[in-house]
């Protein structure tokens, strides 16, 4: 019986415990578009089973009004609770007014929103990329001693992981007079892309020679920008370094080859927390802090045969 057809009875959840009903929960995911992303939606889907809970899963394509109109039909539905992912920081505060005027408890996982009023979601649960920029820029420079023509190749435009992983990395590479990005373009965070646009990187840096590493926000797009630097002729992880995040099973690979350099970590386990959240909040404790912070570790080429051997079985 659906939680929402409990409180109507009157019962009162003091006699019942949240986590021993079958909540319906509506998940608005953004898309497909990377290994990190696929992860995070089978972990969730899973934690999900594990649960009992009854979830309903709406893949966007990368596109905000996509995730819209899912939201909106999760409250037509009258879920339990929802949980967005969403794949831009703008544009929420509408559907997300309408989550309230129906009761409906909305939480934020993995890249933020932009709504000035943070009485329309419960909390949003994320990492800190732009530790994780710091993280990439740091391993960087110690390195290469500071001296470093990079060229980067960004995430999806106007997306928190693109906009503060830029500003980690930047704060960073600031102290170093001889480091600098000398050309930037996003990649949409996939492989396709990313590989297209290090193509004309490339072309319009004499065919790559002089450029000592590329910085990726995700491994998707520095495993496309891998192909591209061998299809000119050069040699990634040695002639052009190559830093990341995410942590994706195929970049510990390349790692492992000596196609890549490091990669900061970041983990796709998102659903359990955020059930955990769902779960206290039905049940009636809204002392939730509005950000709960996850971290990562940086990997290197040292350990990746292991950890690729680790993580391609899971
Ligand atoms: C970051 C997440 C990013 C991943 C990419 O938490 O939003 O989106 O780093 C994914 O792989 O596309």
């Amino acid at each position: 019986m659906k939680l929402s057809t409990i409180l109507a009875t009157g019962i009162t959840l003091s006699c019942l415990s949240v986590n021993a009903l079958a909540l319906t929960i509506g998940f608005a995911q953004v898309g497909s578009e990377s290994g990190w992303r696929t992860s995070f939606s089978e972990s969730v889907k899973a934690e999900a089973k594990k649960r009992g809970i009854d979830l309903k899963f709406s893949d966007a394509q990368q596109k905000q009004e996509n995730q819209i109109k899912a939201v909106r039909s999760f409250i037509a539905q009258g879920v339990d609770a929802i949980i967005i992912a969403p794949v831009v920081e703008t544009g929420w505060k509408p559907v997300l007014r309408e989550a309230k005027r129906a009761r409906i408890p909305v939480v934020i996982v993995d890249r933020n929103i932009q709504v000035g009023d943070d009485s329309l979601f419960v909390t949003r649960i994320a990492s800190d990329f732009s530790e994780e920029g710091r993280k990439a820029a740091q391993w960087l420079m110690d390195t290469t001693q500071g001296n470093c023509k990079i060229v980067e190749l960004q995430g999806t435009v106007g997306a928190t992981a693109a906009i503060d992983r830029a500003q980690g990395f930047n704060d960073v590479i600031g102290k170093y007079p001889n480091a600098n990005i000398v050309r930037s373009q996003t990649g949409e965070f996939t492989r396709t892309k990313g590989k297209e646009v290090m193509e004309s990187i490339l072309k319009a840096e004499n065919g790559g020679k002089g450029v000592c590493a590329l910085w990726a926000h995700n491994d998707e797009m520095a495993l496309g920008g891998i192909q591209a630097i061998k299809e000119a002729g050069l040699k990634p992880g040695s002639d052009i370094l190559v830093v990341s995040v995410d942590g994706v099973p195929d970049y510990f690979k390349a790692m492992a080859d000596g196609d890549a350099n490091a990669t900061v970590e970041l983990s796709p386990h998102l659903g359990g927390p955020a059930f955990d959240v769902i779960e206290k909040y039905l049940g009636g404790d809204k002392n939730i802090p509005k950000l709960i912070s996850t971290t990562g570790d940086l990997f290197t080429q040292d350990t990746a045969a292991a950890e690729y051997q680790k993580r391609r079985l899971q």
